[in-house]
């Protein structure tokens, strides 16, 4: 096999391919197939699955994110399908079909997937993307359809390939190659059985796309989700979720906002974050629609000129035009209906709005300084930002959690007691490991995060801190404190945990006590070595 350990994530990734490596031999030939699996999706981009209700705007934001209008949206069967992006060295959309057929599509004119592939639907399995886009190396990106949606092909469509995306997919290294290579890859993987699939396969982690109000169902549809990945958790290690189409919120439904759209979007997305937490590490308000519109090219100079000539429109005819998109349309003015259908289409009405506040502001606004002003407003960077500090800074943590997990449902698939001793030794080996702390505080996060370990209120608040963010301060629950108060808290509140652990907890909490107690110690070594 071949060894692939510069492209791992990092040290526990590399603990974790260590182990299957070193177990191979161990076990059965059908448990050994699951493991290369594991090894090969330990050394590919974290798999990011964007998901939510149907029509929420997931393929809008996808666009966003990768900076390329390259997902269809609205209409059309691709948005029935899982579409996975990926690197590669040149551009090219692959059909996977449910036998492993694979046959290589043609972008439209406009760079995007064909919303209709031509192709018998109910024979596809997913579309694989290999794009040259630089945010793809080390994220892969997940597009899916609806859950929750009433289509219960596409979602059946959509939990099956969540749960089997590994078998079908080729080597990431194999992008761009013919497809004789990524053949291989399938042929090497078809023969594991549904379970050990289903063991090894799942996104790696979510990003979660909810509209205006969450409802019952949605939080079931991330429960659903989280089923579907490999047994692994939803938490605040591996989930976010934004409050996608701000701009269609009616701020004068939410208490506090003063009438101002993105404040009531906050205060919306803070409530979410209540009955969302601690599924997910946070809620961010997001106007996918401009974000998608700012970063992909798509608002162009004409559209900038557009603007300005709308903002030179007496006042009366403009306030009147901007009370709904359709007296916008129709209202008698001398920018072509066409041009103000366009701009609608770019960046409905609040967008729209936002560009005439900017130019009344500074009329000689440049195109693109007009296009940073808006794609600021649509709040993709704090999006960005989040991805960056929970997803990306944590790929090697959440990789390697993920694999353990596919490693443990392996050998428990395997029906031999032997065999599932020896890995289960060999994990407990690993876990003991120093080096493998945070493995170990990933998993008590998810743990007390999904409410299997139960912990009164402040402690779960507490723990989860740990995956709030990387910065230390912040984990403490003491951003910006000085280093000297920073270190006398982690220290007295080690201590608190080592006793928790010890006196007054029930054995699991015991568990998740001492795994907290050594987390605060290590924060305050680290801080004791940077004076
Ligand atoms: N106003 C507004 N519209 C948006 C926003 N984001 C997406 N939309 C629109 O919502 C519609 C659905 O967007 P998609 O990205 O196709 O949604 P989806 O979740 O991928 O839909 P399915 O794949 O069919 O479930 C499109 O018309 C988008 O233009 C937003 O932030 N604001
Ligand atoms: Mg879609």
């Amino acid at each position: 096999m071949k060894t692939q350990a510069q492209q791992l994530a990092g040290p526990l990734s590399a603990a974790v391919a260590n182990l299957c490596v070193g177990l191979q031999p161990q076990v059965s030939p059908a448990t050994a197939a699951g493991f290369r699996e594991v090894l090969r999706r330990l050394s590919a981009p974290l798999q990011v699955a964007v998901a939510g209700r149907i029509k929420s705007g997931k393929s809008t934001l996808v666009n966003a994110l990768i900076g390329r209008r390259v997902a269809p949206t609205d209409v059309g069967e691709c948005t029935r399908l899982v579409t996975r992006f990926q690197y590669g060295t040149v551009d090219r959309i692959e059909v996977v079909f449910t036998d492993g057929r694979k046959q290589v599509l043609p972008f439209q004119p406009n760079g995007s997937i064909p919303p209709d592939l031509g192709v018998d639907i109910d024979k596809v399995s997913h579309v694989e993307a290999y794009l040259t886009n630089a945010v793809l190396r080390d994220l892969t990106v997940i597009d899916t359809p609806g859950l929750g949606s009433l289509d219960a092909a596409s979602v059946a469509r959509t939990e099956a390939l969540l749960g089997t995306l590994s078998h079908t997919g080729p080597d990431s290294d194999s992008a761009g190659t013919d497809s004789a290579v990524s053949d291989s890859a399938v042929s090497d993987s078809v023969g594991l059985d549904p379970v050990s699939r289903n063991a090894v396969a799942g996104a790696e982690a979510v990003l979660y796309v909810v509209t205006q109000g969450v409802r019952a169902d949605d939080q079931q549809a991330l429960a659903a989700f989280t089923a579907a990945t490999a047994s692994r958790e939803a938490g605040p290690v591996n989930a976010i979720a934004v409050l996608n189409k701000a701009d269609t919120i009616a701020a004068e439904t939410v208490e506090g906002s003063n009438g101002d759209t993105w404040q009531a979007a906050v205060l919306l997305a803070e409530r979410q974050a209540h009955t969302l937490k601690p599924r997910v590490a946070d809620v961010l308000p997001v106007i996918g629609l401009v974000a998608e519109s700012t970063e992909t090219g798509g608002f162009t100079s004409a559209d900038a000129d557009a603007l300005r000539r709308l903002a030179d429109l007496d006042e009366a005819t403009r306030e009147t035009m901007m009370i709904s998109a359709d007296l916008f349309v129709s209202w008698e003015c001398d920018v072509p209906v066409g041009t103000r259908t366009r701009l609608l289409e770019k960046l409905d009405l609040y967008g729209i709005g936002k560009a005439l506040e900017a130019i009344d502001g500074e009329p000689n606004i440049t195109a693109g300084a007009l296009r940073r002003k808006l794609l600021d407003a649509s709040g993709l960077d704090g999006v960005r930002a989040k991805l960056n500090a929970v997803f990306r800074s944590r790929a090697d943590g959440i990789k390697a959690a993920a694999a353990l997990a596919s490693v443990t449902s392996l050998a428990a698939a395997s029906g031999d007691p032997n065999e599932r001793q020896r890995v289960h030794d060999a994990i407990e080996v690993l876990l003991a490991k120093p080096e493998a702390h945070q493995l170990r505080l990933l998993e008590a996060l998810t743990l007390v995060a999904s409410g299997a370990v139960a912990m009164p209120t402040d402690l779960v608040e507490e723990v989860l801190r740990f995956g709030s963010s990387p910065d230390l301060s912040e984990q403490l629950g003491l951003r910006g404190r000085p280093p000297q108060e920073l270190m006398a808290y982690a220290l007295e509140r080690a201590g608190w945990w080592r006793s928790f652990a010890s006196f007054g907890a029930t054995p699991a909490q015991s568990r998740v006590a001492h795994v907290v107690h050594r987390a605060y110690f290590l924060i305050w070594q680290q801080l004791r070595g940077r004076r």
